[in-house]
């Protein structure tokens, strides 16, 4: 007998971009999801139902189990910390980079580093590793506006074309990682649903392959 599997996806910037594969695995939205205030979605494969969630909820849904796969941007799944969960497939769409920047005139910094950022784990990681005590900040968004007014000497932020930091006088720093979106899953479902879920990755995984 098949089992139901619920897929997590991040609404925002990866939805438009990883629709198109789910397609390649047969599984499309039934509802337009553009227009209605429904989370959660049948679609075309019955087994098959999708939850549209904040980018950074998606690492706890799939954790819990709440939903059996999920697709999220490897920034999201590193502050998250991954416990619990599996990354089978990297999706290899919106790439871009996490980086520190900072003013372009900014000289070093008097006593401790401020550094305003929403990935404070990994900021906090990325400073130690250097050595580096760096009081962290947390925010939820503008992170470009810190430096500005004073709040803070640096960012750890996602940089793509870099036209948000020079818009705001920043210039990038430091690289911390590239990142893309990954397909990640529940380690329990990956085992007991793994007749479902197998193809579901095989087919994603050759729909990546094919657009690379
Ligand atoms: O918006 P919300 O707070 O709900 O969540 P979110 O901002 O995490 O979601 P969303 O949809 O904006 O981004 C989802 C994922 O897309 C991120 O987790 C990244 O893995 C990936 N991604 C790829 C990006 C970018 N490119 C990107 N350019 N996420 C954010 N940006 C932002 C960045 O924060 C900065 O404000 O775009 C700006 C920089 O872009 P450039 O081109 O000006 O450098
Ligand atoms: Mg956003």
């Amino acid at each position: 007998m098949s089992e139901s599997i619920t897929i997590a996806l991040s609404k925002g910037r990866i939805l438009e971009e990883t629709l198109p594969l789910l397609a390649e695995a047969g599984i499309e939205p039934v509802d337009d999801i553009e227009k209605t205030r429904k989370l959660v979605f049948p679609t075309t494969d019955e087994r098959v139902r999708l939850l549209i969630i904040r980018a950074t909820d998606v690492p706890t849904y799939v954790q819990y189990g709440g939903a059996d796969l999920g697709v999220t941007g490897k920034d999201v799944l590193m502050e998250h910390g991954g416990a619990g969960l599996y990354e089978p497939l990297d999706l290899n769409i919106a790439r871009c980079k996490l980086m520190t920047a900072g003013p372009k005139e900014g000289g070093a910094p008097q006593g401790r580093l401020r550094v305003a950022t929403k990935f404070v784990d990994l900021a906090r990681q990325h400073y130690a590793s250097q050595g580096r005590q760096a009081d962290i900040i947390k925010l939820y968004g503008a992170m470009e506006l810190a430096p500005i007014l004073g709040l803070a000497d640096e960012i750890v932020d996602i940089v793509d074309t870099g036209n948000t930091l020079r818009a705001n006088g920043l210039e990038p720093r430091e690289l911390i990682s590239y990142i893309s979106t990954r397909l990640i899953a529940n380690r329990a479902s990956m085992k007991m649903k793994h007749r479902d879920i197998h193809p579901i990755i095989e087919k994603m995984g050759a729909a990546v392959a094919a657009s690379a």
